[in-house]
């Protein structure tokens, strides 16, 4: 999409029926057209006061549309920085539809996904990392989701990928200096200090690449409670959704598909999968079903391998203690019953896995699987660099980083000015500077219109 200098319209507020729906314009033209679809109550007449809420009627022609509030915000105080108009009306689907269609009939053109924030983009207002903020604060399903996209629309991200370019851009100077000046630098002296700076800069893009943040952010904690039929895996998860999702029967083989349910953990979403309990059986149903269950095993972040501590270790529940990853905790289950399985049991084949016991009936009985699930989800709070494309970028500039790492030690400075230019262009892709119109399509065409 080439940026164009026309006048754009679009709903502003969400789909459905609501207290109020806005329509959005941002060009040259918007006070036109506002004037063309709006009559001010009161004799007020146009050029309407800047940044003044005005109550009129919304007409097409004779006809009343709406009694509604208008603002215009003239350029550069607006959020595009061009002219923009906002038309307050009563929120009923057909109404706010009208209007947008009458504002489209009297000059304006239907905006694209994301085009006002483009347009702030464009006209220098917000950078790239900051623009994509205002995407992440929309989205923000919790607490740290929101902090974070905060901290971005901030400009936190921002600052420190500046400071990085920055920093990068002293050592290409003097790269080039040795190149340039090879008598009065010798190569081997020039190297060390750059070899220095670029160690430097590479371990703390490195400490600023949050991948685990990034994943709970935008995908929340994926957990899978896993076992063998009836241990009590449908019974834990309704435990600590504290409610009854899953159905819970003492007949083996209950659950046959997978069930879900989300709770909030240090304000990071996790999401449990309740499984078939796994099983050798020749029923084409169960079958699927025990599938199912290996898949979300396969798909999860971590896992709570479930035990029945009132009955002795199987050889189903060795195998699955055995497929045991670094990230599942093992819980048995059922302590309020006599036991005859023990930690002990589990360490013969798991010697360091970590081990809970629980009682799904008794809620307080689940403190340690909620500190589980509590230390999964620690991140430090400066959460610098979280967006998935600017984790992209930043790990592409340390590599490239690496490279002239790698080149210096053959003495070659101009190879690695090449790799030095390429880790600038990557740090410049977070911020935007230069950006071409396919990398702005890419970004703008996940938002909303109208937005
Ligand atoms: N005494 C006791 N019974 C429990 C406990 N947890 C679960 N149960 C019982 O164990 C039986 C099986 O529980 P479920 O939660 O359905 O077990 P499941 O692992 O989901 O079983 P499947 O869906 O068949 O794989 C039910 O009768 C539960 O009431 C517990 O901690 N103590
Ligand atoms: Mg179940």
């Amino acid at each position: 999409m080439n940026y164009r200098q026309d006048t754009i319209a679009a709903i502003a507020t969400a789909p459905g029926t609501g207290g109020i729906g806005i329509i959005r314009l941002s060009g040259p033209d918007a006070e036109a057209v506002l004037t063309r679809v709006f009559a001010p109550a009161g004799g007020t007449k146009p050029p309407f006061e800047s940044h003044r809420m005005i109550y009129g009627k919304l007409a097409d022609g004779g006809e009343t549309v709406d009694e509604c509030m208008a603002v215009l915000m003239r350029a550069p105080r607006s959020y595009t920085r061009e002219d923009v108009a906002e038309i307050q009306l009563h929120g009923g689907n057909y109404v706010v539809n009208r209007a947008l269609e009458l504002c489209l009939k009297h000059g304006a053109r239907l905006a694209e996904a994301g085009e006002f924030t483009r347009r702030a983009f464009l006209n220098g207002r917000v950078d790239l990392s900051r623009a994509e903020a205002v995407m992440e604060l929309i989205a923000a399903r919790g607490e740290k989701e929101h902090r974070a996209a905060v901290r971005q629309l901030n400009g936190g991200a921002s600052a420190f990928i500046r400071g990085a370019a920055d920093a990068l851009a002293g050592l290409q100077a003097g790269l080039v200096a040795c190149i340039d000046y090879p008598e009065e630098i010798s190569d081997e002296e020039g190297a060390g200090a750059l070899k220095e700076g670029l160690d430097s800069l590479t371990a703390s893009l490195e400490s600023a690449i949050d991948e685990h943040a990034s994943r709970l952010i935008h995908q929340g904690l994926h957990v899978a409670l896993i076992g063998r039929p009836n241990v009590g895996k449908s019974s834990l998860l309704n435990a600590l959704l504290g409610e009854n999702r899953a159905i819970v029967t003492n007949i083996p083989g209950t659950t046959r598909d997978t069930v879900r349910g989300e709770m909030t953990v240090n304000g990071f979403r996790v999401i449990l999968t309740d499984t078939a309990g796994i099983h050798e059986t020749d029923d084409p149903v169960e079958k699927i079903g025990v599938e199912r269950s290996e898949q979300a095993r396969r798909d999860a972040d971590a896992e709570m391998l479930v035990l029945d501590g009132s009955e002795p270790l199987t050889e189903t529940d060795a195998e699955l203690l055995r497929g045991l990853g670094p990230s599942g905790v093992v819980v048995i289950n059922k302590t309020d019953l006599p036991q005859t399985l023990t930690e002990a049991d589990v360490r013969t084949i798991q010697p360091d896995a970590e081990c809970l016991t629980v009682c799904a009936n008794d809620a307080a009985s689940l403190a340690p699987l909620r500190e589980w699930l509590e230390s999964y989800t620690e991140v430090s709070d400066q959460m610098a660099l979280t967006q998935p494309r600017h984790l992209d970028a930043a790990r592409r500039a340390v590599s490239h980083l690496k490279d002239a790492l790698r080149t210096l030690d053959t003495f070659t400075p101009d190879v690695a000015a090449t790799d030095l230019q390429a880790a600038q262009a990557a740090l410049s892709e977070i911020t935007g500077e230069n950006a071409d119109e396919k990398l702005l399509d890419r970004v703008f065409s996940t938002f909303c219109v109208g937005k």
